[in-house]
């Protein structure tokens, strides 16, 4: 096989920048995928995935649990980190080691050493799921980067700027991408447009998505 032909059809990981302070590595969490599924059970095992309420009163379509020492919440009460979980009032599940090793690996390849994530939140997209326009701004501290992690069903990310009216760019993100967000890139503006219906062998019509934070 020549060298040319070896390449184009390599499954080798691949960076794309995105923009100063963000990072895409392509399909970075292929090859843990199984095992961060799995790792995923257990921690929903112990902390069941729910749909939360935002302080506005609405449902949120996605579902989501936490693990690690703080959980990110919402309720009428607003948005905020805790230490326990409100529907069993127990600590949240311990941060699996294969999440712990990934997001470490991945904020390294993105330019940021020494990543200790207190707080990791799982999102569960079924088809017809979206995440609004945001910030992540719970967190103390925003020179500590976010690292999330795609897995199962394609989606397409969308990525604004500083202020919520300017336009976002689109960004699909499939099984295994990893993205990092540092920098000037931290407060920007974020969501996921509505996931299409599609099936993948190891989530069926599901997206996961991981987001590992330093919440204090
Ligand atoms: C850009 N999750 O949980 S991850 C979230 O796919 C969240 O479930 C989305 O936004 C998801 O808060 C997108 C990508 C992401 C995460 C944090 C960011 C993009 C970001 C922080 C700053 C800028
Ligand atoms: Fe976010």
């Amino acid at each position: 096989m020549t060298m040319d032909l070896f390449e184009s059809s390599s499954s080798e990981p691949w960076v794309e920048p995105l923009c100063d302070g963000a990072v895409v590595l392509r399909r970075f969490a292929r090859a843990d995928a199984s095992r961060l599924l799995e790792a995923i059970s257990v921690v929903a095992e112990q902390a069941r995935f729910r749909q939360m309420q935002t302080p506005g009163g609405h449902t949120m379509s996605v579902a989501m649990t936490c693990c690690g020492d703080w959980g990110w919440v919402t309720d009428a009460g607003g948005y905020r980190y805790q230490q326990t979980d409100p529907l069993s009032g127990e600590p949240w599940p311990l941060m699996p080691a294969v999440f712990r090793s990934l997001a470490a690996k991945a904020a390294s390849a993105g330019g940021y050493s020494g990543f200790e994530p207190d707080a990791c939140l799982v999102n569960r997209y079924a088809p017809g799921a979206k995440m609004g326009l945001h910030q992540d701004k719970d967190e103390d501290d925003f020179d500590q980067p976010i690292v999330s992690v795609s897995l199962g069903t394609p989606a397409m990310f969308q990525f604004g700027g500083a202020r919520r009216s300017d336009r976002p760019q689109r960004v699909p993100l499939e099984h295994g991408d990893v993205v990092v967000w540092g920098g000037p890139a931290r407060l920007r503006y974020h969501g996921v447009l509505t996931l299409k219906q599609a099936l993948h062998s190891l989530t069926g019509a599901c997206r996961y998505n991981l987001t590992f934070r330093r919440a204090r």
